[in-house]
């Protein structure tokens, strides 16, 4: 069989297209995943935030480990490897050798892209208050780290810097720490948190030629803008992390509180949902042709 083309390959074509802006919808779990693929996204972010909470109950406070959110992202990358994966991987999960085997292990599972952050261990979701830092140095040895770690491994992965320091130490530093990431090695440039068009717009210009990512959340600090506008602002990526984690929250709420309320669920009257549209956009239909190829025939449709 033809050598499958790495995602990262994939995903830096579409970042040297002048023309491309890169939507990609925040997913956290097979299904989520599955329903951006049907959608036709060319390219999936998976949100660690959403990872904490689907995977641990928990909130975006740092307590999940590399092993769980690897397992997320390898199971999300594999769906569709003609696909690009932006995985979060937060502060790269502990000091630099901590951090090249988080890097090591994200190559493995043909995820496109990562992203590292300058918190400290106990990181919290980019968009609450009083985030704590680690200092530019100790950033800078996360890069470096993964920059080292892409090397050894002769593959090629994505390196997005994340820098928090906007909400305590002012633009200037966070540009100054961005700069110094991208000097490492990193390939894309992402200032958390921003508040206005404004700023967004000077973080582009001045990092170029290197791509900008935005990052879009629901009742978070940054403004909700379209794709188009912040195409036009400069940006070359934008993640939508807790696109599905917002609907499914809805959603779910909804119908349990009308079943604790009234003992029944009703079907949605023409609604999709049902168990045939969910096993179809997780591949029945792929999978029961497969299964009567190999000669079995418990999976006919
Ligand atoms: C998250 O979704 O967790 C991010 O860090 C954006």
């Amino acid at each position: 069989s033809p050598q499958r083309r790495p995602a990262a390959s994939i995903l830096r074509e579409m970042l040297e297209d002048p023309d491309k802006i890169l939507v990609c919808p925040g997913v956290y779990d097979g299904l989520t995943a599955r329903i951006a693929l049907d959608q036709g996204f060319d390219c999936l972010y998976m949100t660690g935030a959403g990872t904490s909470a689907s995977r641990l109950g928990a909130p975006d406070l740092g307590l999940i480990s590399l092993t769980e959110m690897h397992a997320n992202a390898d199971m999300i990358a594999s769906l569709d490897p003609s696909v690009p994966l932006i995985a979060d991987a937060d502060v790269g999960f502990g000091g630099p050798l901590s951090v090249a085997r988080t890097v090591r292990k994200y190559i493995d599972s043909n995820v496109a892209a990562l992203h590292l952050e300058d918190q400290t261990l106990n990181k919290r979701c980019g968009h609450l208050q009083n985030k704590q830092l680690v200092s530019q140095d100790e950033f800078l040895s996360r890069i470096r780290s993964s920059v080292m770690a892409r090397k050894e491994s002769g593959r090629d992965i994505v390196l997005i810097a994340r820098t928090d320091a906007l909400q305590s130490l002012g633009f200037e530093e966070a540009v100054k720490r961005l700069k110094a990431a991208i000097a490492e090695g990193a390939d894309v440039a992402f200032l958390e948190g921003f508040f206005t068009r404004e700023q967004g717009e000077e973080i582009c210009r001045i990092m170029a030629p290197t791509p900008c990512l935005i990052n879009v959340v629901a009742g978070g600090v940054t403004p909700t803008i379209s794709a188009a506008e912040a195409k036009a602002l400069g940006f070359k990526v934008m993640i939508w992390p807790i696109l599905s984690l917002t609907e499914v929250f809805n959603a779910t709420k909804r119908a349990m509180k009308e079943l604790k309320e009234t003992g029944i669920k009703e079907p949605v009257p023409g609604g999709s949902g049902g168990i045939r549209d969910i096993f179809g956009v997780c591949g029945l239909k792929e999978c029961a042709d497969f299964d009567k190829k190999a000669g079995g025939s418990a999976y006919s449709n």
